[in-house]
């Protein structure tokens, strides 16, 4: 059985574009269905307070954010890579401006288009997770700001597809692709929403051959058994590194999400490159766990 662990749930883009991920580099994994919303008690004994969706799980380590979940697939099956075509830094780029330029509009307006039938628990969640209180009127009202705003990205990517190419850097997908293929993923699915993508009929040729890619191998599992594997294993041994600017390796810190999600994961700190922050844990249920994060859109606070 693979040893890689996704704890995700079906409707997360996010989680899309980590289970595209896999099927990308055909591999095999472990599923495991994590609530939409708080509380999320035993993917919280995991990560140590991260909240967010998805997480990869490997024994005693747990990986947040897909733009580490990338980072450590790539290690665990170079070929194909996801930077064989445009290199690793335009794909990173990219990967930046869709996750957190694309990514917001397109949430907007589907979650504006859908408002009424989501449950006042979700719409309470998210707005807390923002510090805010709900207010569903306001969101539904948002919508033709929200079309007006993806529209404006989706025409970036039409001419990124202009000149015929089947992916954003030519013969072969990449990291660039999976980031902007979840954004737009739910929305050109849904009969109410795919008015978004018809003006733009190469993204939308683009979206059908980006959900040709799947998951990979796929194998349900249970977060009882994530729990047992976890107290089972002892984390990876992490190469000596000199960390850098900040907290020194060994303190202890506090590691949250730049973006004001309130959930700071506290350790002691393990890993400080450019890269990866990462910091060890000790729990009584599960013993050591190392949880790990990328250093883009990640803070190191001193405790
Ligand atoms: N930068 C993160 C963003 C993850 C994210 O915002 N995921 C959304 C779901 S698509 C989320 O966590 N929503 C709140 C939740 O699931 O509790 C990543 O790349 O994984």
């Amino acid at each position: 059985m693979s040893d890689l662990i996704l704890h995700h749930y079906d409707g997360s883009p996010f989680a899309e574009k980590a289970r595209t991920m896999m099927g990308f580099k055909g591999l095999a994994w472990q599923s495991v269905e994590i609530p939409m919303i708080m509380p999320k008690p035993d993917f919280t004994a995991l990560t140590g307070g991260y909240r967010k969706t998805p997480a990869l799980q490997i024994g005693a380590d747990i990986y947040c954010d897909t733009r580490l979940i990338a980072d450590v697939l790539e290690a665990h099956k170079p070929d194909p890579s996801f930077y064989a075509t445009g290199g690793e830094g335009l794909n990173k780029a990219l990967e930046t401006w869709a996750d957190e330029h694309l990514f917001w509009p397109a949430v907007g307006f589907m979650l504006g288009v859908f408002a009424d039938k989501l449950p006042m628990a979700f719409h309470e969640d998210r707005a807390a997770m923002r510090g805010a209180k709900p207010n569903v009127e306001a969101v539904v009202k948002a919508v033709p700001v929200a079309l007006g705003k993806l529209q404006a990205h989706l025409v970036l990517l039409e001419d990124m597809l202009s000149d015929g190419r089947d992916y954003l850097l030519g013969v072969a997908p990449g990291l660039a692709d999976l980031a902007a293929y979840h954004c737009v993923w739910s929305i050109g699915r849904a009969g109410k929403t795919r008015v978004a993508i018809e003006p733009f009929p190469k993204t939308d040729a683009w979206l059908s051959r980006m959900l040709e890619i799947g998951h990979g191998d796929k194998s349900d599992s249970d977060s009882k058994a994530a729990l047992e594997v976890a107290a089972k294993a002892t984390p990876a041994d992490i190469a000596s590194m000199d960390a850098m600017d900040g907290p020194a390796l060994g303190s202890q810190v506090l590691v949250g999400t730049e973006d004001r999600v309130p959930e700071p994961v506290p350790g002691e700190l393990v890993i400080s490159t450019s890269t990866e922050i990462a910091v060890r844990r000790q729990t009584d249920d599960l013993g050591e766990i190392v949880v790990h994060f990328p250093r883009l859109g990640y803070y190191i606070k001193a405790l």
